[in-house]
């Protein structure tokens, strides 16, 4: 737990470039979660990269795409596997029992085949801005 509070101490860039060059560093996620954001909100992949979240925090969370901030040609993502925005948000309000929620120490993962960013958010915290991007480059 002393190695995670340090990281997190610590600029996400520089974290990515030290897990990079620092074998003994590495994680086996690329993006975390505290109670009410995404660690780090911003993350820069090359194309044709499996992002894997993990639920770092002790709260359940989604990750959802924002339809309409995602390529034209991608398609879309969402934990709970739902087809649309609307899909996964009705899931949510309705109390479905497939409601997308990963909890404690879940991991979600998407494969980025299409170059562009892609703006997603947690459907319960997006009152609190718990929101990311991904940018993936050619
Ligand atoms: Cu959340």
């Amino acid at each position: 737990m002393e190695r995670r509070a340090y990281l997190t101490g610590m600029g996400s860039a520089a974290v990515v470039g030290l897990a990079g060059c620092m074998g003994f560093l590495e994680e086996d996620y690329d993006v975390g979660m505290s109670p009410t954001d995404f660690e780090p909100r911003d993350l820069t992949v090359d194309v044709g990269t499996t992002v894997v979240w993990k639920n770092t925090s002790s709260r359940g969370h989604t990750i959802t795409a924002y339809e309409n901030a995602i390529p034209a040609e991608a398609s879309f993502f969402a934990t709970g596997e739902f087809e649309s925005e609307q899909a996964a948000r009705e899931a949510w309000n309705t109390g479905r029992e497939n409601d997308g929620i990963i909890g404690p120490s879940e991991t979600y993962e998407h494969t980025f085949e299409v170059p562009g960013r892609y703006d997603y958010f947690c459907i319960p915290h997006e009152s609190e801005s718990m929101a990311g991007a991904i940018v993936v480059e050619e």
